[in-house]
C-alpha cells in the first residue's frame, strides 16, 4: 500500500481549521488536524508546499519512520508550525493504521486503562453571580470538574471570559487585526482568592476546580497566588509564568503545594524535560497537534509517567475534533492520564467533523470506530472559507505590551 493523494483542507465553520487528508492506494482515508490558532495558513503552506510532495509513494504503515523523516530529515526542527504539520501527518497515518486493522486507535495504543476520561468544562462570568450560574450550567450538563475564569473589577475585558454576558468564549476574534485588552496583574491577584473562597462556600469542598493564569505572572507573583489559593484546594493552577523559561517554576514550587499544569504552547519533548525530571509540575498539557502528534506526545507522556506527572491534553475549540479524538483515544489508554479539557465546539463544527467520541456523565469516550473515528464533510466544509482571526493582545494600563 502506498500514499497516492494528499490534500490540505482549510475551512471556517465558525472558526478556522486546517485538515490534512491522506488517501492510500487501497482507498483508505486518514485525517490529521493541523490547526494553529491565528497562524493557520502558515501550517497549510508547510503541508502543501513542503510535505505533501514527499508523502506521495510512501508506505503509510511506516508511522515512526515517516515522523523521523519529517522531523530529523528537515534539519529545521521544532517550532509550532513545523510540529503542527508533522502532527497532522502523524495523526492521519495512525487513522489509516486503525482503519487497516479494523480497530479504534486506543486499542492500537495498548487498550483501555479506564472506562472513560474525566473531562473538565469551562465556566466563565464577568462577576460572581454570572460565574456561579455558569458553573451550575456546566454541572447540569454532567461535568464533574470545572475550570473557572472570571472578570476582574476595573478591567473591561479578561481573556477567557465570555464577552458581554455570553457565558462561553472563543479563543480568537475574527478580523484583520488582533483585538486589544488592558491587563492589570495587581488587580487580578487581589481579586482571584476571594472568588475561590466564595465558590467553595457555594459549591462545597469536593467539586474539582481549575484555573488558568495564561502565562501572565512573574515567578514571585505565581508563588504568591499559589499560596493564597491553597485553602481552596484547586485541582490545578495552569500556565502561571511564560512557558519558555521552565526554570522559573523552581521558585514557584518552593513556595506552594498547589498542583501546577503547563504545556499548551510546548511543541517538543525538550520543552518538557526539565519540568518533568525535576518534578516541577503535576500535569503536562501539550496539545496533540502542537507537539508533533500521537507518536511524539506518547513519548512525552511516557517521560512524564516516570516522574508521577499526569497527562492532560490541551482541548480548546481551536483544535479540531480530529485532534480531540486523538486526545481521547490516548487518554483512555495511557496509564498516567489525568483529566481532559473539553471546550465544546459549536454544533456546526460537529456537523462538518462527524465524530464517534462522546461525552457522558462527566466522562469522554473515543467510541469504537476504526482509527480516530472522525469523518470530514468536505461539501459542507467548502461552504465556509478561511477568515482571518487572531488571539487578542494584552497591554498594561501604561501601554506596555504584556506577556500573554
Ligand atoms: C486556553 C486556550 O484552553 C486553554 O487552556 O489557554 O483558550 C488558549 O488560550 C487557546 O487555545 C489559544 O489558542
Ligand atoms: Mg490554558
Amino acid at each position: 500500500m502506498k500514499i497516492v493523494d494528499v490534500q490540505v483542507i482549510v475551512t471556517s465553520p465558525t472558526r478556522n481549521f486546517v485538515t490534512l487528508k491522506i488517501t492510500t492506494s487501497d482507498g483508505i482515508i486518514g485525517l490529521g488536524d493541523a490547526t494553529l490558532n491565528g497562524r493557520e495558513l502558515a501550517v497549510a503552506s508547510y503541508l502543501r508546499d513542503h510535505i505533501s510532495p514527499l508523502l506521495i509513494g510512501r508506505d503509510p504503515s511506516r508511522i515512526e519512520d515517516t515522523w523521523n523523516y519529517l522531523y530529523k530529515g528537515a534539519y529545521w526542527r521544532r517550532g509550532p508550525v513545523t510540529m503542527a504539520a508533522v502532527a497532522a501527518v502523524d495523526m492521519a497515518l495512525w487513522d489509516i493504521k486503525g482503519k487497516v486493522a479494523g480497530l479504534p486507535l486506543y486499542q492500537l495504543l495498548g487498550g483501555a486503562s479506564r472506562t472513560g476520561c474525566l473531562a473538565y468544562a469551562h465556566a466563565t462570568g464577568a462577576d460572581l453571580p454570572e460565574l456561579i450560574d455558569s458553573v451550575h450550567e456546566q454541572l447540569d450538563l454532567g461535568y464533574r470538574a470545572i475550570r473557572v475564569q472570571t472578570g476582574v473589577p476595573g478591567l473591561e475585558k479578561v481573556y477567557g471570559v465570555g464577552h458581554s454576558g455570553v457565558a462561553t468564549y472563543e479563543p480568537a476574534d475574527r478580523g484583520a487585526r488582533p483585538s486589544e485588552e488592558i491587563w492589570d496583574t495587581s488587580a487580578y491577584l487581589r481579586h482571584i482568592p476571594s472568588v475561590f473562597e466564595q465558590l467553595r462556600n457555594h459549591f462545597g469542598q469536593e467539586l474539582p476546580l481549575l484555573h488558568d493564569a495564561h502565562h501572565r505572572l512573574t515567578p514571585q507573583q505565581a508563588a504568591r497566588l499559589g499560596k493564597e489559593l491553597e485553602p481552596y484546594d484547586l485541582f490545578w493552577l495552569e500556565d502561571v509564568t511564560p512557558a519558555e523559561n521552565p526554570a522559573a517554576l523552581r521558585l514557584v514550587r518552593q513556595h506552594t503545594t498547589i498542583p501546577l499544569a503547563i504545556g499548551e504552547v510546548f511543541n517538543n519533548i525538550w520543552d518538557t524535560e526539565l519540568l518533568l525530571s525535576e518534578q516541577l509540575i503535576d500535569f503536562i498539557r501539550c496539545a496533540i497537534v502542537h507537539a508533533g502528534g500521537i507518536t511524539h506526545v506518547r513519548k512525552i507522556w511516557s517521560l512524564a509517567e516516570l516522574y508521577q506527572v499526569r497527562a492532560a491534553s490541551h482541548g480548546p475549540t481551536d483544535v479540531s475534533p480530529i485532534n480531540f479524538a486523538a486526545a481521547v483515544h490516548m487518554g483512555l489508554s495511557a496509564a498516567n492520564f489525568g483529566i481532559q479539557e473539553h471546550m465544546r465546539h459549536q454544533p456546526l463544527v460537529d456537523e462538518v467533523f462527524r465524530h464517534a467520541f462522546r461525552f457522558d456523565d462527566g466522562y469522554l469516550h473515543p467510541g469504537e470506530e476504526p482509527g480516530l473515528g472522525v469523518s470530514l464533510d468536505e461539501e459542507l466544509a467548502s461552504r465556509y472559507p478561511y477568515e482571518s482571526a487572531y488571539l487578542p493582545v494584552a497591554y498594561l494600563p501604561d501601554g506596555t505590551l504584556h506577556d500573554w
